[in-house]
């Protein structure tokens, strides 16, 4: 079934797909009908292996505003842990791919979850990020003072968190939690760029560097060591590893499969 929410380029370039957030007139808001065409998209696209590298957008004026706050705002805690939002949250960060946020405009509360989520951030000079929940009454609920705090350090953090500042581009640069700030006319195909980068190694090693780097979130340098070696050591048991270190002896360039 075609999503409502969403629009999905399955190649915007060599091995790259594309997925943009599709509900303008609500500034992308996050309603739990969007995240779960989000969660399917992914895994959809996690499981093509024409696909190596995605790129995840809204549009100029709005990467995402945030969770839907007409869906949250009448139900009681019990109604959300009914709802078990989590799950789907966590279905999308177990994707194995890389994934690129191309963010313009406002990145907020579960929005700026969302691009955090992402492995990376290309940003337009509009981009704005922020955790405004504590206005409405709450804090952030899928890893904004988790993710943010590791990303921007905790005076940074503590700030946005407890005041619902925004952050530019630029500062989101300087503080290290994006990686690129564009003109806005280019922030989708820089991001695009920089996926069609990734997609060119080979797939296994980008998924398994990915989940390494991820190790370092949660675990002590030498449980995360130990996961970085186990992934290495298996890298040998790849073709592309026997591919990319033939091409450089040869000085070609190597064809990665994915095997
Ligand atoms: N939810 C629903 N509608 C929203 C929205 C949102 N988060 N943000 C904007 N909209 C809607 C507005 O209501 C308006 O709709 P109409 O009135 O036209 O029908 C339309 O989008 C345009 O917005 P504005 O008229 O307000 O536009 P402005 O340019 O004046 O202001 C703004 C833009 C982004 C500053 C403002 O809209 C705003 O403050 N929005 C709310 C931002 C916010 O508080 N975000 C955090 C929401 S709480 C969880 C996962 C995630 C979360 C929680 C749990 N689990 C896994 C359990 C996340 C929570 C949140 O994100």
């Amino acid at each position: 079934m075609q999503p409502e929410f969403l629009i999905i380029h399955q190649q915007v370039a060599t091995h790259v797909a594309h997925i943009q957030l599709n509900r303008p007139e609500a500034l992308n808001a996050l309603n739990l009908q969007l995240m779960s065409e989000l969660k399917d998209a992914l895994k959809a696209l996690d499981a093509d292996p024409q696909v190596r590298a995605v790129v995840l957008s809204g549009n100029e004026k709005a990467f995402a505003a945030g969770a839907d706050i007409t869906q949250m705002a009448g139900k009681s805690a019990i109604d959300m842990y009914n709802t078990d939002q989590f799950s789907t949250w966590d279905a999308i960060k177990k994707t194995k791919k890389p994934l690129i946020a191309a963010v313009s405009g406002f990145a907020l509360g579960g929005g700026c979850e969302l691009a955090m989520l992402c492995d990376m951030i290309v940003a337009s000079e509009t981009a704005r990020f922020g955790q405004p929940e504590i206005k409405i009454g709450v804090m952030p609920g899928a890893g904004g003072t988790q993710r943010l705090t590791r990303a921007i350090g905790k005076a940074r953090a503590m700030e946005m968190v407890l005041t619902g500042r925004f952050i530019t581009a630029e500062e989101a640069l300087a503080a290290g939690l994006i990686n690129r700030v564009t003109p806005v006319a280019l922030y989708l195909e820089e991001a695009v760029k920089l996926a069609k980068e990734v997609a060119v190694m080979s797939p296994l090693a980008v998924k398994m560097a990915k989940e390494a780097v991820l190790k370092a979130f949660d675990s002590s340098l030498e449980e995360g060591l130990h996961f970085e070696r186990r992934n290495f050591y298996l890298l040998f048991a790849s073709e592309d590893q026997k591919e990319g270190m033939q091409a450089f002896l040869e000085k070609r360039a190597p064809a990665f499969k994915g095997e």
